[in-house]
């Protein structure tokens, strides 16, 4: 009797031993940081250059900052959907100003219609943020898709009298995803 509540004792320590075991050697989450500016008219990355390659299934933290004198946004979308977006904002604009919109008025309009906070979340569209001038926040993201993403903001403060968006003048970042 005294054997078998040894071999007891000893099998529970063992357990014990392994599933201590797991938790002090069981590698660390796979996480990558950036810190992202967002600026009058580009992304800067503060610790180094675009594109950004990440892995599949790898949480990916934006830390983020609106540091121009503009709304930003920070969209994540596939190539299809960049290319959607980049000529409805041309054809919205143009639209609009040929119906005489300008200043204010121009730029509500475009908002309604093309502004990333207009988009629904899904096909193509993977992270939507927007930052006042001066604000800033943190996202998180993973990719369960290999392939070529990009980082854009189709916002159109201070060019929308010229017929573009923020990302037509170069607010556009390439990330890469590899499986
Ligand atoms: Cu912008």
């Amino acid at each position: 009797m005294s054997d078998r509540l040894f071999l007891l004792g000893s099998g529970l320590v063992v357990l014990v031993m392994v599933i201590l075991g797991f938790f002090i050697f069981y590698p660390e989450p796979n996480v990558k940081a950036y810190e992202v500016d967002l600026s009058d008219f580009t992304f800067i990355l503060r610790d180094g250059e675009f594109p950004i390659t990440v892995k599949v299934g790898q949480t990916i933290i934006f830390k983020l900052r609106n540091v121009g004198g503009f709304d930003h946004e920070f969209m994540i979308v596939t190539p299809e959907m960049k290319d959607m977006m980049l000529n409805k904002a041309v054809e919205v604009l143009n639209e609009l100003k040929e119906m005489g919109l300008s200043g204010e008025e121009l730029l509500e309009m475009y908002e309604e219609e093309v502004g990333g906070h207009g988009m629904e979340m899904g096909e193509g569209m993977i992270l939507m943020v927007r930052l006042d001038p001066g604000e800033s926040t943190q996202v998180e993201v993973s990719f369960d898709e290999p392939g070529t993403y990009y980082i854009m903001c189709i916002e159109a403060g201070g060019t929308a009298e010229a017929g573009v968006s923020h990302a037509h003048q170069g607010m556009v970042a390439e990330l890469v995803v590899k499986g």
